[in-house]
C-alpha cells in the first residue's frame, strides 16, 4: 500500500544519521546508510522494492529496517546505541536498543536471501549479535568468545550468512547479556517462504512482537540490569499497556501474530473471542497433525511462537499475558491484603493529622485507578487505559485485537471503539431479587474431626451496599 518513501514520511524517519565519531564518514559510505527510528508508533507494512517479493509483517509499535541490495545480497546497517523509548505516554526509559528505539528494528528476508548485516557499536561497552534460532555458519553464531571477539565500543563488524529457514526469530547480544538484554538490547527476525510452502498460510495480517521485562523504579528512568524475578514492568516492544497500541483488522481476515520471549519467564499469552492454531515454533512451522484450537498459549524464556486464527468475530478483545502481575505496571509487591478490613477508624484518626490519607486495597485494589493519587514524574500508573465503559483497569503485556467489518484491506488505523448492537452489552438488572439460598450442612461429614474447636470461628466480610460509602 504505502510506498518505500511513504514510509519514511509516516515512520518520521531521521534518514541518513551518519554521525559516529569513531567511524569516519569514509569509511561509512561503503556501508548502507544507518536509518533511525524516532517515534514509538506501530508503523505500516514495509513492502520490498527490491529483492524476492513477500507478504510484509507489522511489528507493534516498531517498524523494519530497509535495506540496500549490493550486488544480490541484503545489506543492513544496525547501530547499537543508547536511547530514549517512550514506554507509554507520560514515561520514557533510557534503554539501550538499536537504531534509535528499544527493541530494535524488524528484519525481513526471504528464504534462500543472502544477508549482510553491519552492526555498528555506538555503545560505552563492547557487545555482540546473536541471530536466535538461524542456521548459520558457525562464524556467525554472535557468541562473544566462542564465535567471534567482541566488537569494541566504536567499531562496526559484519555478519553474512544466507538465510536458510523460513521462520520467526529473534537477535540480541551475547555479550554481557544479562546487563545489555536487560537495558533492551533485542530485535525481531522473519524470514518469509520463497514460494508457497505447505505449512505456511498465506495471511491478511501478520504481526510481531517481543516479550521483554524491565525494572524502573517509579520516578526514575534507567533499568536496574541485576534484577532476576522482580521486574515491574511487563512490556510488549518495550512498551506498556496503554502505551501498547491495538491489532486492527478486517473482519473474516486470516490472522498471524508472532511472539518471541526475551523475559526471564515465561508468558501464558490469551486471546478473547477466538480460538487460534500454533502454527510455528523456533523450529519452523508446526507439522498440521500437532496443531489443536486453544485460546492461551504458553510462551517460555527464548521461545518463538506463531499462532493464526481467523477474525470473525467483530468487537473490541482483549489480548494480554494471563499473569495477572504481568498485566500491572510498577507496584510495590509489600501490600499487604487488605480485603475486607474494617480499618475506617483507624483511617479517621490518620486523616486527622494527614488530610490526604487514604486506605488502600480495603475493598480490592480497583479503587487504585480512581484515586487521584499523587504519583512521581516519569511514572506510568500501576493500572489504567480509558475504556468506553471506564478504566479498564489494565497496565503491562495487555492490548486490544480490533475486528471491524468496515477495516480497509491493509489499513492497520485505529477505529475507535466497537459500537455494540443494542442489547448486546451486559447491563444492570433492575427487577426483584430474592435471597440466596445457602446450602446448610456444615460442610463434609465423610470424616469427621476428631477434635472440634471450642469456639466456632466468625467471618466477618464487609459487603457493598447499593450506596458507596465514601
Ligand atoms: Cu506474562
Amino acid at each position: 500500500m504505502s510506498s518505500r518513501r511513504d514510509f519514511f514520511k509516516m515512520a518520521g524517519v531521521a534518514g541518513g544519521a551518519v554521525a559516529a565519531s569513531a567511524v569516519s564518514r569514509v569509511a561509512m559510505a561503503a556501508l548502507p546508510e544507518p536509518v533511525l527510528q524516532t517515534s514509538a508508533d506501530t508503523m505500516p507494512p514495509l513492502f520490498p522494492e527490491t529483492g524476492r517479493p513477500y507478504n510484509p509483517v507489522v511489528t507493534l509499535n516498531g517498524w523494519t529496517l530497509p535495506w540496500r541490495m549490493n550486488q544480490g545480497v541484503k545489506e543492513f546497517h544496525l547501530i547499537a546505541e543508547p536511547v530514549v523509548r517512550e514506554m507509554a505516554p507520560g514515561f520514557k526509559a533510557h534503554l539501550w536498543g538499536y537504531n534509535g528505539q528499544s527493541p530494535g528494528p524488524t528484519i525481513e528476508v526471504v528464504e534462500g536471501d543472502r544477508v549482510r548485516i553491519y552492526v555498528t557499536n555506538r555503545l560505552p561497552e563492547h557487545t555482540s549479535i546473536h541471530w536466535h534460532g538461524q542456521r548459520l555458519p558457525n562464524g556467525m553464531d554472535g557468541v562473544a568468545g566462542l564465535n567471534q571477539p567482541a566488537i569494541p565500543a566504536g567499531k562496526t563488524y559484519v555478519y553474512e550468512f544466507v538465510a536458510r529457514r523460513p521462520g520467526t526469530f529473534m537477535y540480541h547480544p551475547h555479550a554481557d547479556e544479562m546487563t545489555q538484554m536487560a537495558m533492551g538490547m533485542m530485535g525481531f527476525w522473519v524470514t518469509h517462504p520463497k514460494s508457497k510452502h505447505p505449512l505456511i498460510d498465506e495471511v491478511n495480517r501478520d504481526f510481531c512482537f517481543l516479550l521483554n521485562a524491565f525494572d524502573i523504579d517509579p520516578g526514575s528512568y534507567t533499568p536496574k540490569t541485576m534484577t532476576m524475578l522482580d521486574f515491574n514492568l511487563w512490556a510488549w516492544n518495550s512498551r506498556i499497556f496503554p502505551g501498547v497500541d491495538s491489532l486492527n483488522v478486517r473482519l473474516n481476515d486470516k490472522v498471524r501474530i508472532r511472539v518471541g520471549n526475551l523475559t526471564m519467564t515465561n508468558h501464558p499469552i490469551h486471546l478473547h473471542g477466538h480460538e487460534f492454531l500454533v502454527t510455528g515454533t523456533d523450529g519452523g512451522p508446526t507439522p498440521k497433525s500437532t496443531r489443536w484450537y486453544e485460546v492461551t498459549t504458553d510462551v517460555a524464556v527464548g521461545q518463538m511462537r506463531q499462532i493464526e486464527f481467523l477474525a470473525d468475530e467483530e468487537g473490541d478483545w482483549a489480548f494480554h499475558c494471563h499473569k495477572s502481575h504481568h498485566t500491572m505496571n510498577a507496584m510495590g509487591h509489600d501490600i499487604p491484603n487488605l480485603i475486607g478490613v474494617d480499618h475506617r477508624g483507624v483511617a479517621k484518626k490518620i486523616k486527622g493529622l494527614l488530610p490526604e490519607y487514604m486506605v488502600m486495597g480495603e475493598r480490592g485494589m480497583a479503587d487504585m485507578t480512581e484515586m487521584e493519587m499523587p504519583i512521581p514524574d516519569n511514572t506510568a500508573p500501576m493500572m489504567t487505559g480509558e475504556g468506553p465503559f471506564g478504566s479498564v483497569e489494565m497496565g503491562g503485556m495487555f492490548s486490544v485485537l480490533k475486528v471491524r467489518k468496515n477495516q480497509k484491506h491493509g489499513d492497520y488505523k485505529d477505529p475507535g471503539w466497537f459500537k455494540h448492537p443494542e442489547g448486546t452489552v451486559a447491563h444492570e438488572y433492575t427487577g426483584p431479587l430474592s435471597e440466596p439460598a445457602r446450602f446448610k450442612a456444615e460442610g463434609g461429614q465423610s470424616m469427621p474431626r476428631a477434635h472440634k474447636p471450642d469456639k466456632a470461628v466468625e467471618v466477618r466480610a464487609r459487603k457493598p451496599t447499593s450506596h458507596r460509602d465514601h
